[in-house]
Formats: C-alpha cells, structure tokens, sequence
C-alpha cells in the first residue's frame, strides 16, 4: 500500500492482502501472510483498531474513518487526525521516553498507524471498574504529564521550533471543535446529541442548566481552553487513553494533540480518576469497594505530586526556553524570583486543573460520550446516585476552584459527598 492511492478503510477480511507488502509490519510480525490473524478490536469512538498477529509476532494496525464512528457517516470527520495523532506520538516518544507505544510505520493517505502492540496490557478504565489497584499509575502518568507538558511549551523549546509546531497542529481543527463543543457547551444546554439517566437525573440536569455560575465558568474554561496556547497537548487524556500492566503504563491516542493550556490534560486525567471513584458503588456487588475508593483518592493525590514535583524539576534543570529566562533569575543570583514564579505558574495550573475537571465530569454524564464507568451500571437508579454524586461534585470544583487550595481538600470533599445518602 501507497500513500498514493485513494483511501479505503481496511477490514479483517482485506488487511492481509493489502499491508502483505509492508515492509514494517512483516518485519516485526513475519512475511507469511497464510499465518496472520486479524481481529479488529476498536472501542473507542472515531477509529478502526486492528490486532494482527502473525509467526514471529504481533502488532496494531489503526486506521481513522472518514466519519465518526460513534454516530456513522452523518458526522464527517477528516482522515488528517492521523497525522496530528502520528506527530503527537513522536513528540511524546522523544519527551517522555517509553511512555506511548513505538511506532513502526505511518501512512498519511491510508490514515494509518502500525504500532507497537501492547500485551498484556488492559485499557485503564476497565481496570479500575474492575477495581484492581496498580501500583504505578500515578507516578507514570505524573511523569508523563509533566514531562510532555513542560517539554513542549515555550518553558523549554526553542520559540521557532515551538511557533512551527504550532502551526502544524493549529490544523486540528475539526477535532478542537469536538471538544469545544461537547466538552464546554453541549453539556449546559438541550444539545441535540446529549442523552442523561433519565427520568432519575431531569431534575438535577435542570437545575446544572439554569445554572448561571456554572454556564459562566464553563466559558471560561473553554476560553481559556481555545485561546492558551501553551503546550502540546495530549488532548484527551482519560483513562480509556491509558494502557497498563500491573508494572508498565502506556499513553495512547493522542489524535486529539493541540496547543493549549497546559491544565487540561491534568484535569482531565484527574475527572476520570474521580469518575471511577463514584462509580464504585455501582461495581460493590462482587465486594465491597472502600478500599478501592481510597485507592482512587490515594492516585489523585500521589499524581497531582508526581506531576508537580516533576515539573518543578524541569523548571529548575530545562527552563531553556524564552519564559522567565534564567538570565532575569538564577543568572543574578535571584534563585526566589525563579521559585516564585514557579509557584505563581504550578498555582493557575491548579486553578484551572480544577475546572477543567469539572467540566469533564459533567459532559461524561450529560452529553454524548459517556464512560463505561458509569455505563456499565446495569441498574439505572444506581447509575443516576452515582452520577447525581459525580455531577455535584464537578459543578463544586468548577465554580469554586478558586477557593479550593489543596488536593487534599478536593479528596474530603469526594469522601463527603459519596457518604450522602440522598441524591
Ligand atoms: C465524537 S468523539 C467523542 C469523544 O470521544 C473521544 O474519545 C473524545 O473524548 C471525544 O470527546
Ligand atoms: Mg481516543
């Protein structure tokens, strides 16, 4: 296959005859095609995801759809996310080394990227409904964050390398205006697509919605979220995004990679940390699930330091970038003029972290991509007491972000909240 030829989607049926000839995939899986399996396992809701194995191996084939796969061919959606998703996986390859899966092959006009398969690793999200506890999610993805976000902003790069990556993902249009849109806005009002727990949640999505404070700080936020060009981000960073073994941790499917201000890839990664943990209630029939409540609130804790303190680190050891240059600080000997700022910078991330997480607490119950966090409580009066607790919660931490000074406060809030008996 070219990057010539007109697109076609691949099947399980047609991928063997068509990548046959890739030179990438056969050298890590084997020529003999007569011996691949495929099985196409995507459950995300844009792309084809395909497992190829073969005699010496395996490996992951994902294609982008011309459309949406979650709503069909009525919502176009352009095949270049592909190319956005290839760059962002280089980029986080080289800044936080082993984090995201090796590429073997990129074909821009097929919008397909042959990968690293990752065995036995399990999406995140199913894990933690599984309530398993693994050891090292927090510092992982900590690091990660830290490391991606402090590596591609104007902290660290050059500001010509950065302005140009800019411009490269400036491009990502149609996949901003997702977020934008399903994120910020459609949550807050009657949007077409949204669907809630119903009638168990109308009283409760009634009054988010007539919530002027709430409506007001979500703009904010999606303001913020469209005009703070700050970092490369990852974009959509859940825990459906995240791969994990008990030891290892991998990022995937940064398609949705932008530059923009580095506190949302935080808290979305924090919401649905938050998320799993009202939705154990929901997951108790097979034991009870306090310990894994703790757990929950233990990696919100422990990743909101890991990352922290990571970046405090590459604040003090890379800061090699244009911003709060080291000739206006440490060059004059005024090493507290650098750790205030630092901390003035860690403070608005916080602030906006919190509200960031709000928001996606709240689309995931209101809007059009819901989590099998809560989708899979099978009993829908239980789903709505989880999600009514989760709702609450996320409008708290939007509206009153300014006024929230700790983690650990945001975790006795969590706690308090899920201890309510009444929705
Ligand atoms: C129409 S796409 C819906 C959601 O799926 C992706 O994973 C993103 O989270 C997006 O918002
Ligand atoms: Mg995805």
């Amino acid at each position: 296959m070219t990057g010539k030829l007109p697109f076609e989607a691949l099947s399980v049926d047609t991928l063997a005859a068509r990548l046959g000839a890739n030179q990438a995939l056969c050298s890590h899986i084997g020529k003999d095609t007569s011996r691949w399996k495929v099985r196409e396992v995507g459950d995300g809701n844009l792309n084809l995801v395909f497992i190829v194995e073969g005699a010496q191996g395996a490996a992951v084939v994902k294609q982008a759809l011309p459309y949406v796969r979650l709503v069909g061919d009525s919502w176009p959606l352009p095949l270049k996310r592909s190319f956005f998703e290839y760059h962002a996986l280089t980029r986080q390859q080289a800044r936080a080394p082993g984090s995201v899966p090796d590429i073997h092959h990129f074909d821009e006009g097929q919008a397909l990227i042959i990968m690293e398969y990752l065995s036995p690793h399990i999406i995140l999200r199913r894990a933690l409904i599984e309530g398993r506890q693994l050891p090292n999610i927090a510092r992982d993805i900590g690091l990660f964050m830290a490391r991606t976000l402090f590596r591609g902003s104007d902290l660290h790069m050059a500001t010509k390398d950065r302005k140009a990556d800019l411009a490269l993902f400036a491009d990502n249009v149609e996949l901003c205006d997702i977020t934008e849109n399903l994120v910020f806005s459609d949550p807050y009002f009657d949007a077409k697509m949204n669907r809630h727990t119903s009638p168990q949640l109308d009283s409760i999505v009634a009054e988010l919605r007539a919530d002027r404070d709430l409506k007001v700080e979500a703009q904010r936020l999606k303001h913020i979220f469209a005009a703070n060009a700050e970092t490369l981000l990852h974009g959509d960073l859940h825990s459906g995004s995240i791969m994990v073994t008990e030891a290892e941790t991998r990022m995937i499917d940064p398609e949705f990679a932008f530059y923009g201000p580095i506190a949302f890839d935080v808290g979305m990664l924090l919401a649905n940390f938050w998320m799993a943990f009202f939705s154990q209630r929901g997951h108790e029939q097979n034991g009870k699930r306090d310990a894994m409540r703790a757990y929950l609130l233990d990696v919100t804790v422990e990743t909101w330091s890991v990352f922290r303190s990571e970046f405090s680190h590459l604040w003090r050891t890379e800061r090699t970038g244009m911003l709060y240059q080291k000739s206006l600080f440490e060059d004059q000997g005024d090493r507290l003029g650098a750790e205030q700022a630092l901390d003035h910078m860690l403070h608005q991330i916080w602030t906006d972290m919190l509200g960031f997480a709000g928001v996606e607490v709240h689309r995931r119950i209101l809007g059009l991509a819901h989590n099998a966090d809560f989708e899979t409580i099978a009993d829908a009066d239980l789903r709505a007491t989880c999600e009514a607790k989760a709702l609450k919660f996320g409008r708290h931490i939007a509206v009153n972000r300014r006024q929230i000074h700790s983690i650990d406060e945001v975790s006795k809030l969590a706690a308090l909240i899920e201890r309510e008996n009444r929705i």
